[in-house]
């Protein structure tokens, strides 16, 4: 029993995507997800150019094993390309695993610890007219819980506003906020904190007094303040009753979130960004936050996740894998899988692919009544369809950047 072929697909149906296909010798295959939104060819080539050839004649079985030397024979530790890439092997790896035993993976990961995983999805809007039909169009769709994100007056493109516009690409296709736009630069954006610390509150209690105080509410900083900004935002949103504020300011200063936590106590979620266990040792240690926020995808697959998760449980502190449009199907079903075992699931981001996504990754999960299930299929219960995938090829794209209204290069 061995591993015997590995291939890196590249195909970009509504965005791009990169996976990894393993197949042994048993002819059962397994898949994982490598995709790194705007450096997708720089996963593609530590995979292709350095690691597939470590992975021809490997045992399938020793899962640990593979990820412990390829972690560690890399010599350079950690960073989002190396996580990611060793993320693919191991979750391709569980994949085949999950087959051989003809279980659905979460079985093999301590079996259900709850009947589905609550979701929340992205409402956004200009202003409070179009976020509140967005709001009422996600609660339509069958969210429990909204993330809410909306324009700054004076500000005329910022992060988390969808833009509803047809591509031209996908003609007709209407699908949800993907900030990677394609192009050879990336798009620039405007940003001023206060306007935005300013605005924000009116927006939440606006919100708040259409919808309800029981509705689930998120809001995404995204790095865009300081500590003490960050603390301030927290605190005007109090009376609002978030269920997480999410990267509030940088993290990789972990202790700036002393400063935070010192001043308010609105949930906290951060990690999106991060790849390794390392990265939360303060955050968690010192209970700075409330909510781990790395996907499967880029914090070094499900092994590596679960430990992170296994010890953030012990502070109290749960889940909420991120799951925008650019985790794959792959790595958002390695994220129900592992969700659905672990004790300390929090929450479960869910953007909806594309209809061409869909095409090209065919999936088990469900989604009902506000709750995602991974399904019963035995492995992670996602095929590629080498095929459709073909029709799509890579396009070159970009994440946005931001400057303030000085000019200055700031935190997107
Ligand atoms: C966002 C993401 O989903 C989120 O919480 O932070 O949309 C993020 O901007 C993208 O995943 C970046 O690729
Ligand atoms: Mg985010």
């Amino acid at each position: 029993m061995s591993i015997i072929a590995a291939d890196v697909i590249v195909t970009s149906p509504d965005r791009n995507f990169v996976t990894l296909k393993l197949t042994t010798s048993e002819g059962v295959t397994g898949l994982g997800d490598a995709t790194l939104n705007g450096r997708e060819l720089a996963v593609v080539s530590y995979l292709r150019d350095h690691v597939v050839q470590l992975l021809i004649g490997r045992d399938e079985h020793r899962i640990e094993d593979t990820w412990q030397f390829l972690y560690r024979s890399a010599y350079w530790r950690r960073g989002p390309v190396t996580m990611a890439a060793i993320a693919a092997v191991d979750v391709a790896l569980w994949d085949i695993k999950a087959k051989y035993a003809r279980m659905p993976l979460y079985q093999l990961l301590g079996g259900a610890s709850r009947d589905g995983l609550l979701a929340y999805g992205h409402a956004s809007g200009r202003d409070n007219a179009e976020l509140f039909d967005s709001i009422r169009a996600h609660q339509a769709q069958g969210f429990r819980a909204i993330r809410v994100q909306s324009g700054v007056p004076g500000l005329h493109a910022i992060y988390g506003i969808a833009s509803n516009a047809t591509s031209a690409r996908n003609a007709g296709v209407r699908y949800d906020h993907e900030p990677a736009q394609r192009g050879a630069q990336p798009a620039l954006e405007d940003w001023d904190t206060r306007r935005y610390l300013r605005h924000l509150p009116g927006v939440f209690e606006a919100v708040r007094h259409e919808f309800g105080p029981d509705v689930p509410l998120l809001h995404d900083g995204h790095h865009r303040m300081t500590p003490i900004q960050a603390a301030a935002l927290g605190r005007s949103l109090e009376p609002y009753d978030l269920f997480w504020l999410e990267d509030c300011t940088p993290a990789e200063n972990q202790e700036a979130l002393r400063l935070v936590r010192h001043h308010t106590t609105t949930p906290l979620a951060i990690g999106e960004i991060f790849n390794s266990i390392w990265d939360y040792q303060v955050l968690v240690r010192e209970q700075l936050i409330d909510y781990v926020r790395s996907s499967v995808t880029h914090a070094g697959g499900i092994t590596h996740l679960r430990r992170i998760l296994d010890v953030a449980a012990q502070y109290q502190i749960k889940s909420g894998m991120h799951g925008p449009t650019d985790v794959s199907p792959v790595g958002m079903a390695a994220a129900m899988h592992l969700g659905l075992a672990i004790h300390n699931f929090g929450i479960q981001e869910y953007m909806v692919h594309g209809a061409r996504t869909d095409e090209v990754f065919e999936q088990s999960f469900t989604w009902r009544d506000g709750y995602l299930h991974p399904g019963e299929t035995p492995g992670i219960g996602v095929e590629l369809n080498v095929d459709a995938a073909g029709k799509y090829p890579y396009e070159q794209a970009y994440l946005p950047y931001n400057r303030l209204v000085d000019g200055t290069v700031h935190d997107w």
